[in-house]
């Protein structure tokens, strides 16, 4: 299967990308991934300031996944600038690479953007508005808040042409309008999506993480962003990012199915770092053995969303599974 997808004006060599945070700036795993081997992948969320996070211990397990509360940590903008962009120039040339950005206000991330906007070694943004853990910010995260999300997409839209990722949070209530209002502010493309907002406690009662909430990932959250991507993709012809519990093959491939033009891989990267490059090998292998030539065929097109199966039509299991 030629598993090329043609997006946001460049060739990713396959759909698989690494997501945000679970990758570091690439460097930090790249004795033991082959990151040329992926699609591509999404740096660690900059913000204007380093930061270093919020009290460990900052990811814990359950039976679903796993929970995190990193709260942000990163080299902050200068830190990203100076010693992680350049390493990605000089050692990534087939994947191709987003640049997160996170702010506590509107205005920051504009900063961020412009800032980095003329660096080289990265395809374009991701503009996380949903942070679930920013424990600085009193306020739900931007994705949940329509004004917020056309303000800083228009106002990134102004200060960069790089393609655009917007990352909503899989706790919307109507994902449809917040990405129809990110398509108009003039987003390119929209990963779908954040880690969801829980809580673990002991026996005692006490959060096992540090920071109290936190994010939740891993096989879990699989159904939550397939009908985030299904329910996007009867909305808008954007390119779609499908983020969330995927660890196989199969999962990768539902995502195709609810409308995803590229797949990240996040918790499974924890468990063994070369998930995403044999995500993407096994793709390959799993269209020469169904007859399948090429993974764009399988992206689920605009309009084919409905949540709700047509009455007497046979379940719509994805093949593969
Ligand atoms: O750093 C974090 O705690 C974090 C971020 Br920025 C995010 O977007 N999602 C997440 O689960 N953790």
């Amino acid at each position: 299967m030629n598993t090329a997808v043609e997006v946001f004006g460049a060739t990713f060599q396959n759909p698989v990308l690494l997501a945000a945070g679970t990758c570091g700036f690439g460097m930090e795993l790249a004795d033991v991934v082959d990151l040329e081997g992926l699609g591509g992948f999404v740096t660690k969320s900059v913000t204007l300031e380093p930061r270093s996070g919020n009290p460990a211990p900052r990811v814990t397990e359950f039976a679903g996944g796993m929970m995190n509360s990193i709260g942000l940590a990163n080299p902050g903008l200068a830190g990203a600038r100076d010693r992680k962009l350049p390493w990605i120039r000089e050692h990534v040339r087939r994947a191709r690479v987003f640049v997160s950005v996170a702010g506590h206000s509107e205005g920051e991330f504009l900063t961020l953007v412009e800032e980095l906007d003329g660096e080289e070694g990265f395809l374009g943004f991701e503009l996380n508005l949903s942070c679930p853990n920013d424990t600085r910010r009193d306020a739900p995260p931007f994705a949940l808040d329509p004004a917020a999300v056309e303000a800083v997409v228009a106002g990134a839209r102004e200060r960069t042409g790089r393609p655009l990722l917007v990352k909503l949070a899989p706790n919307d209530p109507d994902p449809a309008g917040t990405a129809g209002i990110a398509a108009r502010a003039g987003a390119d493309g929209l990963t779908l999506s954040n880690t969801l907002p829980g809580l673990l406690l002991d026996v005692e009662g006490n959060a096992e993480l540090g920071a109290g909430p936190g994010g939740v990932s891993g096989p879990a959250l699989l159904p939550v962003g397939l009908r985030m991507v299904r329910a996007v993709r009867a909305a808008t012809d954007l390119p779609l990012v499908g983020l969330g519990g995927v660890s196989g093959v199969a999962d990768a491939l539902a995502y195709a199915r609810a409308g995803a033009s590229l797949v990240g891989v996040g918790t499974a990267t924890f468990a063994d770092p070369r998930a995403g490059e044999k995500i993407a090998r096994g793709l390959v292998r799993w269209g020469r053995r169904n007859g399948v030539a090429a993974w764009s065929d399988l992206v689920g097109p605009p309009g084919v969303g409905s949540l709700a199966r047509a009455p007497g039509a046979p379940p719509s299991t994805p093949s593969g599974r």
